[in-house]
Formats: structure tokens, sequence, C-alpha cells
């Protein structure tokens, strides 16, 4: 029985095979289809390609200019988007003079009806000219083409050439149009790629250790970076690079120079780490903080590289001696309570066994808006028999999945926290996160307690709900008329 459909899917046929539950005699490769278009009309809560290189990316760098090239809708969408907090510490030693530059400005050519008859290259640049003009101290300037300068062939390269030979800085171009791909993860592809080849290996590292990493993949939501950068620091290892939280421009072009890419988000990012080691053989290693156990883990291995055994061992006693009681505490509380994980890939994946090993709770589905097939072969790999594994999941879906697996609390986006609220289930922020950091030993205390209190928050007390509506009940979809 490799697939079970949804109630709801026997309306939407094509859904069939984005939907699984694992059965062990299945081979391994045997996962749901993922990473092809969404089915029209499915309610999707995927981000496109542009969310995937400026909301996640580049978002995090500190000192550069976010142009972008588009309608105003996708400039307030691309605001802000992440808490992915900064320092204004520069490599060199100076301060950035303004506190978290890369949440507090985005800047957008403002696209009109007649630009998109005529063309917005003039536009740009002169967006661009205007841009530098506000905030000199600024290092370089980014520009993004979106969906519409996409489809009018507006090209950014031209314009960001010459641009950076007026200004003297370097004006960088992401093409990565909103539908270029079929979710944020081909943003994140083209993010990679442009940074890779517009900036790495372009500048020297102002001094370098034998210690030297690069840790890639790590966006520092709401500090979970800081966490890491204190243990790695206390073993004895540089972080010469960060790609790309709490990050300047510089750091990237340096990043050829480390002795070692750690690979934390492996969706996102290790696409630049394979780069960096075909060009200049800086080998890298996939990395997982989330949780006790693979932080633990996983510093040891860093220690081993580098023959800092002992310095990691220091790090992992002290943190769990801190720790260890409040998780006693937290699985008491939360053992045996049903948990439904939808991230946008690799945080199901991370935190599907740590939360049953670790907190005595069960994973009874996971989901995922843009995994790739290797993720999903993790996912699999890390659930038991019978959890609920769906790709791109819609909000029917998410209705339907609450009514079978009742789980106690679903880990989620801010796009269906309300949602389950209204159906009566806590829904805790997995993306950007409640009261973090939640990677660490330390954070993963701050995940468990967050899980605590929204479990046991009384306000579930208080809903009345009339009977439970059969499964497809109030469903409605529309018929294929094509
Ligand atoms: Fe990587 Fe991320 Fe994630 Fe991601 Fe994201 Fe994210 Fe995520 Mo939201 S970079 S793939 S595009 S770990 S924003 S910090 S939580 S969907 S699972």
């Amino acid at each position: 029985m490799p697939y079970k459909l949804l109630e709801v899917d026997k309306k939407i046929p094509q859904r069939k095979n984005h939907v699984y539950v694992k059965h062990c005699s299945d081979p391994d490769d045997e996962i749901p289809d993922c990473n092809t278009k969404t089915v029209p009309g499915s309610m999707s809560e995927r981000g496109c390609a542009f969310a995937g290189v400026k909301g996640v990316i580049t978002g995090a760098i500190k000192d550069v200019i976010h142009v972008v090239h588009s309608p105003i809708g996708c400039t307030s969408y691309g605001y802000g988007t992440k808490r992915y907090p900064t320092t204004p510490d520069m490599p060199n030693g100076e301060k950035f003079p303004i506190e978290n530059f890369n949440l507090k400005y985005i800047l957008g050519t403002d696209l009109q009806e007649s630009d998109v008859v005529f063309g917005g290259m003039k536009k740009l640049k002169k967006s661009i000219i205007e841009a530098h003009k506000e905030f000199p101290e600024a290092t370089a300037i980014y520009t993004y083409s979106t969906c519409t300068t996409g489809l009018i062939g507006d090209d950014l390269d031209a314009v960001a050439k010459e641009a950076s030979e007026e200004l003297g800085i370097q004006v960088v171009a992401f093409n990565a149009p909103g539908f270029c791909g079929p979710s944020q993860s081909k943003g994140h592809h083209v993010g990679n790629l442009t940074l890779f080849e517009n900036l790495v290996g372009t500048k020297e590292p102002l001094e370098t250790t034998p210690y030297d990493v690069n840790l890639i993949g790590e966006y520092n939501i709401d500090g979970d970076l800081w966490i890491i950068k204190e243990y790695l620091e206390e073993m004895g290892i540089n972080l010469l690079s960060k790609f790309t939280g709490d990050c300047s421009h510089d750091e990237i072009c340096w990043m050829h120079r480390a002795k070692l890419s750690l690979v934390r988000c492996q969706r996102s990012a290790t696409y630049i780490a394979d780069l960096i080691e075909e060009k200049y053989g800086v080998p890298y290693i996939k990395v997982d903080f989330f949780s006790t156990k693979y932080c633990a883990e996983n510093l040891r291995t860093i220690g081993k590289y580098f023959g800092l055994e002992e310095e990691a061992e220091k790090v992992i006693e002290s943190r769990m001696e801190k720790v260890a009681p409040e998780i006693e505490f937290y699985k008491s509380k939360l053992q045996g309570k049903r948990v439904f994980i939808f991230s946008g890939g690799p945080k199901s994946y991370h935190l599907s066994k740590p939360l049953e090993e670790e907190l005595g709770m069960e994973t009874v589905a996971v989901a995922s808006q843009f995994e790739h097939k290797d993720g999903y072969e993790k996912m699999k790999s890390r659930v038991k028999e019978g959890t609920l594994i769906v790709d791109d999941p819609n909000s029917l879906e998410f209705e339907e999945i609450i009514q079978v697996y009742k789980p106690d609390l679903i880990l989620a986006g801010v796009k269906e926290k309300y949602l389950a609220h209204k159906l009566g289930v806590p829904c805790l922020l997995i993306h950007s996160y409640e009261n973090g950091p939640y990677m660490g030993f330390e954070g993963f205390v701050n995940l468990a307690k967050d899980m605590y209190r929204n479990i046991y928050s009384p306000v579930w007390n208080m809903l009345e709900f009339e009977e439970e509506p059969a499964v497809g009940e109030n469903t409605e979809v529309q018929e294929d008329s094509s």
C-alpha cells in the first residue's frame, strides 16, 4: 500500500503521488513526487523563486542595498521577510552605521504599465544610482528580476555592469523571476550560483588561521547562528565566512580560503559548497545542530576533523549540564503528544526524530513545501512506519491531516498557524520561530518550552466546536473544466 490518497485528493487526482504513507517493505526510493510545479488550482503554501533568492539567500547580508526590479508588490513582499538579525560588526573591526540594515530597508523600481510596454531598464539604472546616493555606506548593490521584468526581458546584467562602472562599487544582478522554477528552491540555486560566480575568489581575507571554516546555509533565524558560533569559537574554530547569516558582502568574496565548509541547510546551500570544493578544493561536511544529540554528534565530527576532540567534549559537557534537567521536565510534559511538522523541507527531518527520542513525542505526519528527492529520502528514513509524508500540501489537505491524524501540536508557518488555530490545534512557527533561537542545546530547550506553552495554554479549553464535519463534507472542489 504505497500511497494513501487523502479524501480531498479524490477530487484532485494529480495530487495522488504527492501523498505517501511510510511502509517499511517499500524500497527506499519510494517517496512522494516532489520538486515539480504545483498542481494548478491547488492552494499551495510555497514561495516563488524571487522569495528563494531575496527572502532566503541574500536577505541576511547586512551591508548591501537590495533593489527589486518589479511593480511595488514584490518589493513590499520582499521587505523584512525573515527574522534574521545582524550585528553591525564588519570584518575589518569597524561598525556598519545602520543597525539591522538588511531588515530595515528594501528599495524597488515601482514599475508602471508604461515601463512594461517600453522596457524598464532605464528606470532600474536610475533607481540604482538613487539608491547609492541614499546609502553611500553600502558595500554593494544587489538587484533582482521578478516575474514582470523577467517576462518583458529586461537585461539586469547589462544594467548592473553599467551602473557598477559608473558608481565604482559592485552591482550584482540576481535573475530568478518568480516563475523560473516550481518553488523558492529554484531561487536558492540561482542565489548560490550568482554569488559564487560574482563574488567568491575576488578578495583575500584580512587574516587567516589553521582553523578557518565557512558556515554555509545558516541564516541566523532568531539568533541560531550566534549559538553555533559560540560553540565553534569555544572550540578554537574561526568562522571565516558565514553564508549568509549576519554576513557581510566581503566575507562571501573570500570563502575560497577556508579549510573546511560546514553545510547547515543542505537544501538551500549545498550548491555553493560543491562549487567551492570543485574549483578551490575546500572540502565540506553536512552538519545538523538541531537537538542535543545531533548537535553533540556534529560538534564531535568537526572536532575530529581539526584535532580538537577535547575542546568539543568540553563544549558538549558544559551545555548538557545546563540543559539536561530542563529537557527532562519538558519530556515529562510532552510525552506522547502527537506532532505534525510542516516546514520548507529540511526542518521536517531535522526535528522528527529528536522530538521522539529526546522529548517522547510522536511524529504522526511530516510535510514539505519544496524538498527534493534526497530530502524526502532522509525524511522517510527518520520517521516510523505509518507516518504520513506529504509534498506541497494545500489548505484542504492540511485540514484533513488535522482531522485524520489528530495532532496535539503543529510546527508550521504563519500561513498555516491561524487556520490551525481556527480548527482548535496549537501551531508553533517553525520557520521564523516564536521565542528562539531553536538550534543548539539551549535552542532545543527554547523549542521544548514553546511547545509546552502552546499545548498547555488554557485557551484551548475555552473552544467549543459543533460536531466535527466528516472529512471532505465541507469541501468544495471545482471540477476541472479543461
Ligand atoms: Fe533551509 Fe532555512 Fe529550511 Fe530554507 Fe525556508 Fe527557513 Fe524552512 Mo522557512 S533556508 S530550507 S527556504 S532550513 S525560510 S531558515 S524555515 S522554509 S525548512
